[in-house]
């Protein structure tokens, strides 16, 4: 049976993601594949409706690690019920964040201990990683002026300090350093143009070439 791909992009705020992962799936269909996208959290009711927890503003903040467990809550619906049927179908899976993002945020950026979410991942996932991940990375001045310039109103990870920020880009740069074969760092600052350029290279180059 035809097993699809898996494709995640991830980053901080504002990197370009989802203008990427638009652009990224115009290009393989082009190619004849059949391509889905998604995000996380959410990208199935269940998961999107933890999600509206998750992004909410609140009086009283999540204990970090609950936040991780919510997070890996969502992500096995998102894998029962969305990614695995897709990629049984035979369909290229294109997701704005996966895994990585927990690693990032809930990790570097707010603590909980790294063989925690190495744990919390074996536990829901098993063996089953990305066939590939792009890191769009940029600096955080960069890329909060993008968010904000979209005029919707912050959620909480985006009203999170500096500091925070920065710990998910050493974060995400730290991830690829770790996993080279899986993961490329592509520089977010040139224009959307260029970087759909090298991306969509880089996909082709690293996935479709053993396609059959
Ligand atoms: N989170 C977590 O903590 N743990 C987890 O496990 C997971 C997630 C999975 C989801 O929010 C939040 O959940 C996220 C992490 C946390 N934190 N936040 N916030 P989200 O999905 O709503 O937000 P996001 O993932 O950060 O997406 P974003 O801010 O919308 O950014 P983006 O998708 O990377 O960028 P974009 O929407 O494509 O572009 C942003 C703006 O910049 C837009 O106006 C574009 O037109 C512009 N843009 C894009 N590319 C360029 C270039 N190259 N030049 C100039 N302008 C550009």
């Amino acid at each position: 049976m035809a097993v699809g791909k898996f494709i995640t992009l991830e980053g901080g705020e504002g990197a370009g993601k989802s203008t990427q992962v638009k652009r990224l799936a115009q290009a393989l269909s082009d190619d004849g594949l059949t391509v889905v996208t998604t995000r996380e959290p959410g990208g199935v009711p269940n998961a999107e409706a933890i999600r509206d927890l998750l992004l909410a503003t609140r009086e009283d903040p999540w204990d970090p690690m609950t936040e991780a467990l919510l997070h890996f809550a969502a992500r096995c619906e998102h894998m029962a019920r969305f990614i695995r049927p897709a990629m049984d179908r035979g369909d290229w899976v294109i997701s704005d964040r996966f895994a990585d993002s927990t690693m990032a945020y809930q990790s570097y950026g707010l603590g909980v201990a790294r063989p925690a979410i190495e744990a919390l991942y074996r536990e829901t996932m098993g063996a089953f990683h990305p066939d590939l991940t792009i890191i769009l990375d940029l600096p955080v001045e960069d890329g909060l002026e993008r968010a904000a310039g979209r005029g919707i109103t912050a959620d909480r990870y985006e009203s999170m300090g500096l500091d925070f920020h920065n710990r998910l880009r050493d974060g995400f740069l730290d991830i690829a350093r770790r996993e080279p074969d899986r993961c490329v760092v592509l520089d977010a600052r040139p224009p959307v143009d260029d970087i759909s350029e090298k991306l969509i290279a880089t996909v082709r180059d690293r996935l479709e070439s053993g396609h059959d």
